[in-house]
């Protein structure tokens, strides 16, 4: 998205359809000729005032507040002004209208954030923040993006970057003043700093993982053999009959999802189709479905009804059948707990967790919940969460492996390669703020946005 960035933009703010008040916001240096012709009056800096606002003719679209920011202490870094009128999607549009022919352009999805960005005002992190914190479909989630705007994910980054660069700078200065040290201390100090810094890498890296399932959700396929009670589950889950449920096997055919919030954490269960041999063609392509959303879970929960003293190892390599490539952590979950009188409650005496529960009357329904929670997220302080993105992981990720393997044996003979390893290193970590970013990325995190953020 190489754009011109001096030219004036203008969008409508709010959201669609109507609502008590409407916000129209334009950024660029035309905002205050814009603002006058509109109110006719003058704006001050970071003033606000009441007005009525006029169109091409001099008629009264609407009344409304104008807020008027003088750049660069405004969102984009550029004069902005914000007219709140009525919500009504007409008055809202003639606002643009007159503004476009006062000179504006209609803004792209996002823009106002990216000038912000490009002006310097934030991190490209912040402004993926930004629209996180507006798609946030949990409160927790919600909670987290707003601590990224402010800038703690950021914070993270760059005190792991300081302490990499000054490693880089030392092997710098061992270059250029070869004589005056010792190699053998450089190297160990080197390896001192490495070992903290892969360490705060590692604990970010962690909180990371956490952060995209807040804002990405995590995905949970419930699978099993027809008639095990899985879309009795669902419907449990769910606190409504989502999924049809009958005693004839092979019910279910398409893929169900639904979406709740298990503690903050947006949580996609998805019912699928029992798994069995069969002639019938729509149940067997039902199963098929079953196979590709297993195989894309985060999370797989295997129902069965068997007694306890059937082996879990038994169970696994059962679901193993459905596929080779179920990548997911596994659950183990006995249902109809109520008609064997058996107990709910979790065990783990072998590989994967086995959890009781009667989907019918919800007896250990939560335990499955708090298992499936300790899965996602491993029970640490909500204090300091933050939303991030694949991106954000795949360059910590990469910057860890590239102290993992600094060749510290060659700081001796070719210092210059060590040296470019922790550039590389740096390289990475920049990319996360944006300070290194290519036009193709900024292209793909501004399109994302909606129209007037
Ligand atoms: N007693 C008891 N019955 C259950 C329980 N869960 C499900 N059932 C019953 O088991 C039968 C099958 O339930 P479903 O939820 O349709 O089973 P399913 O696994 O979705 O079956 P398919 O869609 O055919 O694969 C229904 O008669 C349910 O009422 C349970 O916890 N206790
Ligand atoms: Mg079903």
């Amino acid at each position: 998205m190489v754009g011109n960035f001096d030219d004036t933009i203008v969008a409508v703010s709010s959201a669609q359809g109507r609502a008590g008040v409407g916000v129209v916001r334009v950024s660029g240096s035309l905002s205050r000729h814009i603002c006058i012709n509109m109110s006719g009056l003058s704006p001050q800096k970071n003033q606000f005032f009441y007005s009525g606002l006029r169109n091409k003719s001099g008629q009264v679209i609407d009344s409304g507040i104008v807020l008027f920011f003088e750049g660069p202490n405004s969102y984009t870094g550029e004069d902005i002004v914000e007219f709140q009128a009525h919500g009504n999607p007409i008055i809202l549009q003639d606002i643009v209208t007159r503004a476009v022919e006062l000179g504006a352009r209609q803004a792209r999805p996002g823009e106002f954030t990216e000038r912000s960005f490009r002006n310097g005002k934030i991190s490209l992190d912040q402004a993926e923040a930004v629209a996180d914190l507006i798609a946030g479909q949990t409160k927790r989630a919600t909670l987290s993006a707003a601590r990224t705007l402010t800038g703690l994910f950021a914070i993270k980054v760059n005190s792991i970057l300081t302490s990499i660069r000054e490693s880089l700078f030392q092997i710098e200065a061992s270059i250029d003043f070869h004589e005056d040290l010792d190699p053998h201390s450089l190297t160990e100090s080197l390896k001192r700093a490495a070992v903290e810094q892969k360490e705060k890498l590692k604990e970010l890296i962690s909180k990371a993982e956490v952060g995209i399932r807040l804002k990405e959700g995590v995905f949970v396929t419930i699978v099993g053999s027809p008639n095990v009670g899985k879309s009795t589950l669902l419907n449990k889950l769910a606190g409504s009959d989502k999924a049809i449920v009958s005693d004839v096997p092979g019910t279910t055919r398409d893929p169900v999802e639904i979406t709740i919030d298990v503690s903050g954490i947006p949580v996609h269960f998805v019912d699928t189709a029992g798994i069995r041999d069969t002639l019938d063609q729509i149940e067997a392509t039902g199963i098929e479905r079953t196979k590709i959303e297993a195989e894309k879970s985060d999370i797989i929960l295997y129902l069965h009804e068997e007694a306890v003293s059937c082996d879990d190892g038994i169970l696994i390599e059962k679901l193993r059948k459905l596929s080779d490539n179920l990548t997911g952590d596994i659950i183990l979950v006995r249902n109809k707990i109520d008609l064997l009188e058996m107990e709910s409650g979790v065990s783990n005496t072998g590989e994967v967790k086995h959890v009781n529960i009667s989907a019918y009357n919800g007896r250990g329904i939560n335990t499955l919940l708090n298992t499936l929670l300790e899965l996602m997220v491993p029970s640490d302080s909500k204090e300091d969460e933050f939303v991030a993105r694949e991106r954000h992981l795949n360059s910590l990720r990469k910057a860890f492996e590239i102290l993992r393997n600094v060749s510290f044996d060659l700081l001796n003979n070719s210092p210059e390669l060590v040296a470019e390893e922790y550039r590389q290193a740096c390289r990475e970590l920049d990319l996360i703020s944006g300070r290194y970013s290519t036009e193709e990325l900024l292209g793909d995190i501004f399109s994302r946005f909606c129209i007037g953020k």
